[in-house]
């Protein structure tokens, strides 16, 4: 089951453009750019990034045959091309939900297999849960359900276990009267008057994620934080949906299983993944039995890894029917 000799280029479909961009009006404060690449007249996919507020990236369409796939991405609200940038106002899990289903609509497509990772994987369950007739097929990478649990886990006392090195810098970004509660810390701070404190906090809470991210950390991975305009973003976006609890209740995946049993689900999950631990893909898996779990034994959280996109490939490819 290691397929760690193979590089991820030998992995992936070849790199392609898109074909077709459009930016969709969603409502009075938003606008989501959305893309299209691969077979126009092929199998729809779409492919729901991480974060929130992550962005689509080019290398997602690498996933899918682009012979058989019509590979569809967004910007979720306030990142990637979508505009106002880094914009939290009219911001949340049913807005995006909803966008998903106007670009659905906007584009005629029937049914579409949907195909995220991360928060992707959070997104695509609420998702499909909301219109269980629309999806085809999940395949799902590094399971996140949002819970209280997990981000306790990954922002205050857990994941800092393993990479205290990582974790020192973004602790103490934070005075020791407020480290208590680092979410609402970076909040704050997030959500400054003062650009600069936005900037600093954001390019830490980024750095830490970017640096947990890999089994083995990757130097052009650690320079997404780097990149302010990307960190900005990514952390006040992140941030936000956390400290409101994805405005949904606790158990809302969990509790709406039953609604997606018949839907075709693949779940990849790294047994190393210390973003998101392999404990929620386990849970999900339980709760919808029909699932396929694959747990990679030689991987972290991200999806650039090589054990892990050779699953999701094979994963897309089996779909193809
Ligand atoms: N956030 C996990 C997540 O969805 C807690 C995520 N982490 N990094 C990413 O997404 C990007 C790859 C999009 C940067």
């Amino acid at each position: 089951m290691s397929h760690s000799t193979l590089t991820i280029e030998e992995v992936l479909y070849p790199p392609i453009e898109a074909h077709t961009t459009g930016m969709l009006k969603v409502s009075s404060v938003h606008t989501i750019a959305w893309e299209r690449a691969g077979n126009i007249d092929g199998y729809p996919v779409m492919v729901i990034h991480g974060g929130p507020g992550g962005g689509s990236q080019p290398s997602y369409r690498q996933y899918f045959d682009p012979e058989y796939y019509d590979i569809i991405q967004i910007d979720q609200r306030g990142c990637g091309k979508s505009t106002p940038y880094a914009e939290l106002e009219d911001n949340n899990t049913q807005a995006l939900v909803a966008d998903i289903e106007s670009l659905r609509l906007h584009l005629g497509i029937e049914m579409w297999h949907v195909f995220g990772g991360s928060w992707g994987s959070t997104l695509s369950l609420v998702y499909a849960q909301a219109y269980p007739e629309r999806v085809s097929h999940l395949t799902l990478r590094g399971i996140f359900m949002c819970r209280k649990s997990e981000l306790h886990w990954f922002y205050q006392d857990g994941a800092s276990h393993i990479f205290p090195d990582a974790f020192e810098p973004y602790r103490e970004h934070i005075p020791v009267t407020e480290q208590g509660d680092l979410i609402g810390a970076y909040y704050s701070r997030l959500t400054s008057d003062n650009v600069e404190v936005r900037r600093a906090a954001a390019a830490q809470w980024t750095r830490w994620e970017m640096a947990t991210s890999r089994l083995f950390p990757d130097p052009s991975y650690l320079e997404k934080a780097e990149d302010l305009d990307f960190a900005v973003a990514f952390a006040r976006i992140e941030c936000h949906y956390f400290i409101n609890a994805i405005f949904l209740p606790e158990a809302h995946i969990l509790d709406n299983t039953a609604t997606i049993q018949h839907i075709p689900t693949t779940i990849v999950q790294g047994r190393y993944d210390v973003v998101c631990p392999a404990k929620s893909a386990w849970e999900l898996h339980k709760a919808l039995p029909q699932s396929n779990l694959i747990i990679v034994p030689d991987s972290g959280h991200s999806m650039g890894e090589v054990s892990i996109a050779k699953e999701l490939v094979e994963a897309t490819d089996a779909a193809q029917k």
